[in-house]
Formats: C-alpha cells, structure tokens, sequence
C-alpha cells in the first residue's frame, strides 16, 4: 500500500509540475514589431511580398490612378509607397493590407506616416477593431505621423492590418512606416475574477491530489 500511496503521490506532484507550465504557445515578446515590411523596404509588387493592394476601387479613381512602391523617397529611409488619383474622376479608396499570424491578448500601439498633396487624402489604419485617427497629407516633404494605443482582450490570429487611403480627384501621396508594436500582456487580472473553464486542468489536479491523500489516510490508518 505504501508503494502505491507513493506513486499516486508522485503522480498528483507530475500534474501539479505539469500545470505550473501550462502557458499559452506565445511567440511574440513585449517590443516586437508585428507588421511585416512596414517600412516598405521590398517592392509590394514582388514575388512573395507580404502586402496586398485592393484595387476594387480603381473603377472609381480612374484609370490612371495607380499606386508604386518608390526606393528614392520615404520617412526615415529611401523607400515607401507612392499613390496618386486620376484627375478626372471622383476619387475613392486605395486599400493596402496584410495578415498578422498572431495577435496575443495584450497592449498595442499601432502608427503610420504619410506625406504627399495638400489636404486632398485621409489614411487610417485598423486592426482588430482599432482605427488610427485620419491622418491628412499637408504637402510635400512634410510628413504628417500618427501613433494610437489599445489593449486586446483575447487570443487572435491571421488578423488583417488595413491601410485605407480615401482620396480626392488629383490626390497623391507616400505611405510609409506602418508599425504594429507589441507592448505586453494586459495587466494582472482581480484576484476576484470568477472561474472559468480554463480552470479545467487544476480540477483535475485537486481531484488526483485529494485522492492521493484519501489514499494515504487510508493507508496510514490502516498501518
Ligand atoms: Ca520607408
């Protein structure tokens, strides 16, 4: 009995090893940029190029309203995305976007740059239900840069990162620098959270350690 009673107990001490490193998969660290080539140092039109670009708008921009990537112009370094809108048409959206592979619960802050026309073009970027605010171009040279903060509640994953540039007639403008950082987990939850079915493992845990100690009782009773 005393040979059984040590085996139940070094099993209930397994599963209690076990569960004290039951973490999520997590491959992404607090600091890490999510958004692949957001400085556009790659052509977006080469093979494998991480960023797709919606052209289902292009019938009302025109069809001289196109986008490029440029290597001779950008935020912070040489390259960048170069749009421009059709002059005799009404304008519309060009939209751009990737997929993030895995967004874990936690704080974010997302941001862009944009530079190009007077006034004529808005860019937002969104992910997960978060939108930067319009960001308006205000000249050449003159790059305009937005940042915003948010939290996400849960696990996500191949989640869409979409640039949205809303254009008038004879806009233009460069894109650059989108970024999605990774600021760390949410903070701690209450001690007064309710359980919930992830609490699933450590039931199973005190069953297998509350049948061990009926089991030694048992036995040292019986001795
Ligand atoms: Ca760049």
């Amino acid at each position: 009995m005393k040979k059984l009673t040590k085996i139940l107990t070094t099993a209930a001490l397994s599963s209690l090893c076990a569960c004290t490193f039951l973490t999520p998969a997590m491959a992404v660290s607090a600091g890490d940029q999510l958004v692949t080539d957001g400085t556009f140092a790659g052509d977006i039109w080469a093979d494998g190029a991480v960023w797709s670009v919606d052209d289902s708008t292009w019938t009302a921009v025109g069809p001289n309203g196109t986008v490029s990537w440029k290597n001779d112009c950008g935020h912070a370094d040489s390259s960048s995305i170069n749009y421009w809108f059709e002059d005799n048409a009404p304008g519309g959206n060009l939209i751009m976007s990737q997929n993030i592979a895995s967004l874990p619960a936690g704080k974010y802050t997302l941001s862009a740059a944009l530079m190009g026309d007077d006034g004529l073009c808005t860019m937002t970027v969104s992910v997960a239900g978060n939108t930067t605010e319009g960001l308006k171009t205000a000249g050449w040279e003159n790059w305009n840069t937005v940042s915003t903060d948010f939290e996400i509640a849960e696990d996500q994953s191949s989640t869409p990162i979409t640039i949205t540039i809303s254009g008038s007639a004879t806009g233009w403008g460069y894109i650059d620098d989108i970024s999605l950082v990774y600021n760390g987990p949410l903070d701690s939850v209450p001690d007064t959270a309710q359980p919930s079915g992830d609490f699933a493992p450590y039931a199973v845990l005190l069953l297998a350690m509350s049948a061990s100690l009926g089991i030694m009782l048992f036995s040292k009773k019986k001795a």
